[in-house]
């Protein structure tokens, strides 16, 4: 990676904001916090989640004042403002896409699984992705075109406090796993009713063939474990872009394949339904069984669509 690159610049800034806000939440695991319902009762917010994108947002201005920011909480709640917003700033020259804290369900339940994802993009292209988990002190991060890595927190912070030389980490690959049974996936389950319940039926059927299914309630981690080669392939229906941006360019720069769940087009921002894979044939079983169920009318957007009302 070219460190001196203005992409390298970025990374610095997106790096050093993932580590302070997720050091923040993870110490703030095991204390009381007020959560409040936003669009539906299983889709939670805590006090925590805008001090987290808050002191993102300081980072990102400080260092880049003219940079638009689209973040989950400064975004009006719903999947159709969400997606209204995704599609309103994704053209943007330089836009940054933050999920403070992806896995807020978790979070709540003081369950030590939540990330946070942050990404930078062009027009419409992402260019930088950085996925955080600071349980494990994990910083999975990417640069079009240069790779994804994983490196450990302290390493990371280090390097983006003073960044001079190469970013540490490891080269992350996707899994080269073709056959389903010799395949973990996972998913999430939607938090609106409709959607949640096509969606685990869908995980039922594929339960059957792959050799074990997971469901770590946050999407961000889900796929930079694909990138990693930790998780064979991933689908979730109505995602936001917050949810999406980083971990996608991970998975993509890891060699992993990515597609909409509809018609498996390729991923743009205002994407909502997602599958990923590491091998090619793992994505087709999933569209494929996912087509079964419903007459087709889930993976083709006729039933989650409608269910959606996006
Ligand atoms: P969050 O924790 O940042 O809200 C779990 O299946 C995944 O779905 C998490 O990444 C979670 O992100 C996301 N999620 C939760 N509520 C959502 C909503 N209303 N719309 C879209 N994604 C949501
Ligand atoms: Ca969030």
């Amino acid at each position: 990676m070219q460190q001196h690159s203005a992409l390298g610049r970025v990374l610095a800034v997106a790096a050093a904001a993932a580590l302070t806000a997720g050091d923040y939440f993870k110490a703030r695991l095991a204390a009381a916090k007020q959560v409040k319902a936003k669009s539906s009762p299983a889709d939670l917010v805590t006090d925590v989640d805008p001090v987290c994108e808050r002191l993102i947002r300081e980072q990102i201005l400080a260092r880049f004042p003219d940079h638009d920011i689209l973040g989950e909480e400064s975004t009006e709640s719903g999947a159709e403002a969400s997606a209204r917003a995704a599609a309103s700033r994704a053209g943007s020259p330089r836009l940054w896409i933050v999920d403070p804290l992806d896995g807020t369900t978790n979070f709540v339940h003081r369950l030590p699984l939540s990330t946070v994802s942050i990404a930078y993009s062009e027009r419409g292209q992402v260019l930088v992705g950085v996925v955080y988990d600071p349980y494990h002190g994990e910083v999975f991060y990417g640069v079009r075109g240069q790779g994804a890595r994983l490196a450990a927190g302290a390493a990371m912070r280090a390097w983006a406090d003073s960044p001079g030389g190469d970013p540490p980490g490891e080269r992350l690959r996707a899994s080269a796993t073709e056959s389903l049974a010799s395949c973990i996936l996972a998913t999430g389950f939607p938090t609106r009713a409709p959607s949640r319940t096509l969606a685990t039926h869908a995980g039922f059927i594929l339960s059957e063939r792959v050799r074990s299914m997971r469901a770590l309630g946050s999407a961000a981690l889900h796929l930079a474990y694909v990138a990693a080669g930790r998780l064979d392939g991933f689908w979730e229906y109505d995602l936001n872009a917050w949810d999406l941006a980083a971990g996608v360019l991970l998975v993509e720069e890891a060699g992993g394949i990515v597609r909409g769940l509809a018609d498996g087009r390729p991923y743009t921002l205002t994407m909502r339904d997602v599958v990923v894979s590491g091998h090619p044939r793992v994505a087709d079983a999933i569209i494929e069984a996912l087509q079964a169920i419903d007459g087709g009318g889930a993976a083709k957007g006729g039933g989650m669509a409608n269910a959606h009302g996006v």
